[in-house]
């Protein structure tokens, strides 16, 4: 009977049918990957970040699986807002039940007014990139929180659309604090925790070279490496904003016991990168049936009954 425990979640005024979903990045640039998703059980679709323009991205080699997840350094390849514009239109009156995220990730300030304004007529929801690690020459913006505080201000004024943050790891408390009090003065659909932790090397043993080329050979770490620094994260943040603003946890999703545990740390939802990218759209359907066995195990009839659950060891509740 795992088929009626309830997996959906709500983010955005929209009600998706799983909490599982794609992270932007991996196989969500061309239009053929976002079919594949529409055609999957991803709860939504996330696009790849977007620019104004189309980009090829930085040289190949510039992603590769690892032992415990991949590395990349893509920069940005996308097919301009223009191209995203056309596809998410295409692709809603093809699936009108489709939830679509629109991931943009500006090279200025003012492109993220531009595009939001734009795809914000077509998606259901934006999803503003401020962690990209891997532009030679453009700083991870939320690190600087008056410039957030500035976008996310003036984005909210250009859109309908409502809007999600895609963040970085804030590894030190101070940060964290500061971050969560600029994010709440904001009307913000979700956060999402994290991005690839940027400017990290690894090292072909048969060659001494790294295993990417761009950027000196350093690119953004995802997977299960990851998966311990995103649920401090999404635990933190959960702790900081109570139930204010939806959480969605990203780094080391592969199985239904990794949902479980980004939910009792307070996760509303997860997205899946390095998993996805390594299984592909069928991966949607594995993972959300191991989410209804655990959650069937534990005696829980919905994914939510067990937000921000987690204990603490030697607390008594
Ligand atoms: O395109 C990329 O290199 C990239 C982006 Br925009 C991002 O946000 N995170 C990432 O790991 N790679």
């Amino acid at each position: 009977m795992t088929h009626a425990i309830d997996i959906s979640c709500a983010i955005g005024g929209k009600k998706l049918p799983s909490l599982i979903m794609n992270a932007s990045g991996p196989l969500c640039t061309m239009e053929d990957h976002l079919r594949a998703l529409c055609q999957s059980s991803s709860g939504a679709v996330v696009t790849k970040s977007m620019t104004i323009e189309p980009r090829d991205g930085n040289p190949h080699p510039k992603y590769a699986d690892l032992e415990y997840g991949s590395v990349n350094s893509n920069g940005l390849e996308n097919l301009g807002v223009g191209r995203y514009m056309e596809v998410i239109s295409k692709l809603k009156k093809e699936f009108p039940d489709c939830v679509f995220i629109a991931s943009v990730a500006g090279l200025k300030e003012e492109d993220y007014y531009n595009m939001a304004a734009e795809i914000g007529t077509v998606a259901d929801l934006i999803e503003v990139n401020l962690s990209c690690p891997n532009i030679p020459g453009k700083p991870q913006i939320a690190y600087d929180m008056e410039a957030s505080d500035r976008i996310l201000k003036t984005i909210n004024t250009k859109t309908q659309a409502p809007i999600g943050v895609k963040l970085p790891a804030y590894c030190d408390p101070v940060f964290l604090k500061e971050a969560a009090d600029m994010l709440m003065k904001h009307e913000l659909a979700y956060l999402s925790l994290i991005n690839s932790i940027g400017h990290t090397v690894h090292v072909d043993p048969l060659t001494d070279e790294t295993v990417i080329h761009p950027n000196n050979g350093r690119g953004g770490l995802g997977g299960a490496y990851i998966k311990p620094i995103a649920l401090g994260q999404v635990h933190a943040f959960y702790q900081l904003l109570g139930n204010r603003i939806p959480i969605l946890g990203v780094g080391g999703v592969y199985t239904g016991r990794d949902v479980y545990d980004y939910v009792l740390a307070g996760a509303t939802g997860v997205q899946v990168g390095t998993a996805y990218m390594q299984e592909g759209p069928a991966i949607f359907t594995r993972i959300a049936q191991e989410l209804r066995n655990v959650l069937a195990e534990k005696g829980a009839r919905s994914a939510q009954e067990k937000l921000g659950m987690l204990k603490i060891r030697g607390v008594n509740t």
